[in-house]
C-alpha cells in the first residue's frame, strides 16, 4: 500500500489558501507561513507530499498540485473542527503547554475526535509515502501521529517537530491522556523541539509518566527490542535574506516614512505585532505603557504605540474574552491621554501583507515582544532580519525561544511590569552606537540560522539515524543541532 511520496509532510494546515477568481473560479494559493518557505525547495528536489486540512470544514479537495508540492487535503466535519482544532488543540493542549496561562479545559469528546482525526491524517500519510520514505509530522495538533503511523508502516523514518513549548513535567502532567500523548510522539525516530528546556522537558515526562530510561536525547524503548528516540532541539527560523531585500526595495522603505507621517511624526514608534493570544503577553505590554504615560515618563505626541493583533482562533472563549479586554484597555489608555489628532496606542485588529509588515517594522524606533510564554516567535526574527539598517530595538521577553539565540535585545520578564517599563524607556534612550552593535549581532545570528538551515538540519538528524532503509535527502548546510539532557 505504499505511496510514490519519499517525503511527506504532515501538517494541521495545508500550505496554501484556496482563492476565488472573479470569476468564482476556485485555486490555490501558496499561504505566507515560514514553513512552507522551509521546505518549499527541498519538497520540490525531492518529489514532496503534504497532508493537512484545508481550512474549511465538509468535504476535503481532491488531491491537487500546487508550486510543486503535490498537496492532500483532509476533511474535517464542522463537529471535528469545535473538538479536535478549537477544542482539544486549543483549548486543550495549547494553554497547557504554554504554562497554563489560561485553564486548559478537559473534554473526553474532544480527546476522542482528536484521536479520530489524528488517524486520518496518519491513515493518508500511509498512503502517501514510498517504500522507505520520510515523513516529517509538524506540531501539537498531531501527537499521535508518529505511533499510528508507525503501526502501519514500520517501514518509514518519522520524524515530529513540535513549534510550541513542552511544559515541565509537573503541569504536563495534569493531562488525563499523556500516557496516550508521549506514546504517539514516541513513534516517531527524532523528536525536536524548540530550546533544549523543551527536549529536556519531554524527556523527563517519559521517565516520569512512562518510567523509561531516556537520558542525552535518547528514550529507550525496551518492549520495542530496545530501539531508540532521539529528542533534541532545532531552533526555527525565518527566510532573513527574503525578508532584507523586501526591507530594502524603495517603496517599502517609502511606505515606512509614510507610516510615521500619518502617525503625527512622533519621536518614538513602538511596535506590537502578535497573534491575538494570551501567551503574547498583550495586556501586560498595554499596561506599562499606560503607566508610563501615567508617571509623564512618555508623553502622548512624542511617543505612539502601534499594535497590531492578528485575528485568530475567534471562536473560543478565551480569545473571544482577550479580544473584550484588550479593546477595553485601548480604548481607556486613548480615553484617557490620547488629544485630537493624537493618539496613544493605534490597535490593528487585522492582518496585513507582508510588504506592509516589513514597512511597519523599519518604521518602529522599538519593538516589543513580550510573550508570556512562546515557542520560539518569529516576529522579533523578522525584526531583525528588516532591519538592514542597523536601527531600532527589540525589547525581548525571556519566556520565548527567541531569547535563547537573540541575546542582545532588551531582556524583560513581562510579568515584572516596573522592569517592562524600565525596559522600554532604555530601549527608547538607548544611544545609537549601542542600538547599532547589538542590531549587527543579531542580524548577524539570524542570517546564519535562517529557516532553510533549520529544514536541512532537522531533516540530516533524521537522515542519519536508524538503520531503516530511508531515502537519502539531498540537502545543504550542516549544522549541529543541540543535545538535550
Ligand atoms: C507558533 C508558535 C513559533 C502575524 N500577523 C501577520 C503576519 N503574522 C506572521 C508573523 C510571523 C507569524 O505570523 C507568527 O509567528 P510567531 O512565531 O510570532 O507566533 P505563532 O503564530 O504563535 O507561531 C511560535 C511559531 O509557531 C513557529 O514555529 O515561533 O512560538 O507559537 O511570521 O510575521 N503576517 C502577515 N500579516 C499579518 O498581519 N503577513
Amino acid at each position: 500500500m505504499a505511496g510514490d511520496y519519499d517525503l511527506v509532510v504532515v501538517a494541521n494546515r495545508l500550505p496554501v489558501d484556496r482563492v476565488e477568481g472573479p470569476d468564482g473560479t476556485p485555486s490555490w494559493r501558496r499561504s505566507p507561513g515560514g514553513l512552507v518557505t522551509a521546505l518549499e525547495p527541498v519538497m520540490q528536489r525531492e518529489d514532496g507530499a503534504w497532508i493537512g486540512w484545508a481550512g474549511t470544514p465538509g468535504e476535503p479537495p481532491e488531491p491537487f498540485d500546487a508550486e510543486g508540492v503535490h498537496c492532500v487535503g483532509i476533511g474535517l466535519s464542522a463537529e471535528e473542527v469545535e473538538d479536535y482544532y478549537e477544542g482539544f488543540s486549543n483549548g486543550t493542549l495549547w494553554p497547557l503547554y504554554h504554562d497554563v496561562i489560561v485553564a486548559p479545559n478537559y473534554h473526553r469528546r474532544w480527546w476522542e475526535a482528536y484521536v479520530r482525526v489524528n488517524e486520518r491524517f496518519a491513515q493518508a500519510a500511509a498512503e502517501q509515502a514510498a517504500r522507505g520514505a520520510t515523513v516529517w509530522v509538524q506540531d501539537y495538533q498531531l501527537q499521535l501521529v508518529p505511533r499510528m503511523l508507525r503501526r502501519r508502516r514500520p517501514d518509514l523514518r518519522i520524524g515530529f517537530f513540535n513549534h510550541i513549548p513542552f511544559p515541565p513535567f509537573e503541569i504536563f502532567a495534569q493531562l488525563p491522556w499523556r500516557g496516550a500523548i508521549l506514546d504517539g510522539l514516541l513513534g516517531a525516530d527524532l523528536v525536536g523541539f524548540q530550546r533544549p528546556a523543551d527536549a529536556s522537558n519531554f524527556l523527563r515526562a517519559c521517565r516520569r509518566a512512562m518510567a523509561l530510561p531516556a537520558r542525552r536525547g535518547v528514550v529507550r524503548l525496551p518492549d520495542e527490542g530496545d530501539r531508540q528516540v532521539r529528542a533534541a532541539s532545532f531552533p526555527i527560523s525565518i527566510d532573513a535574506v527574503a525578508l532584507d531585500e523586501l526591507a530594502r526595495r524603495p517603496e517599502v522603505q517609502e511606505r515606512a516614512q509614510e507610516i510615521r507621517r500619518d502617525l503625527g511624526d512622533p519621536q518614538y514608534v513602538l511596535l506590537g505585532v502578535d497573534r491575538l493570544d494570551y501567551t503574547k503577553g498583550i495586556l501586560h505590554r498595554l499596561k506599562s505603557f499606560e503607566e508610563l504615560l501615567a508617571d509623564g515618563r512618555v508623553q502622548v505626541g512624542e511617543a505612539v504605540l502601534v499594535q497590531v493583533a492578528t485575528p485568530s482562533r475567534e471562536r473560543v472563549d478565551q480569545y473571544v474574552q482577550l479580544r473584550q479586554d484588550v479593546e477595553v484597555t485601548v480604548g481607556r489608555i486613548n480615553g484617557t491621554y490620547a488629544e485630537i489628532g493624537k493618539a496613544a496606542v493605534h490597535y490593528l485588529h487585522h492582518s496585513y501583507g507582508r510588504e506592509e509588515m516589513a514597512a511597519l517594522f523599519l518604521a518602529a524606533d522599538v519593538m516589543l515582544v513580550t510573550s508570556l510564554r512562546d515557542g520560539m516567535n518569529l516576529v522579533a526574527k523578522e525584526y531583525v532580519a528588516s532591519r538592514y539598517d542597523e536601527k531600532g530595538v527589540l525589547v525581548l521577553s525571556e519566556f520565548t525561544g527567541a531569547a535563547d539565540e537573540l541575546g542582545q535585545a532588551v531582556m524583560v520578564n513581562p510579568h515584572d511590569i516596573d522592569g517592562l517599563k524600565d525596559a522600554v524607556i532604555r530601549a527608547l534612550h538607548m544611544p545609537a552606537r549601542e542600538a547599532g552593535r547589538r542590531m549587527r549581532a543579531m542580524r548577524r545570528r539570524v542570517r546564519e540560522h535562517d529557516v532553510q538551515r533549520w529544514a536541512a538540519s532537522f531533516l540530516e538528524a533524521l537522515d542519519g539515524l536508524g538503520d531503516q532503509a530511508g531515502t537519502a535527502i539531498d540537502l545543504t548546510g550542516s549544522p549541529a543541532a543541540g543535545v538535550a539532557r
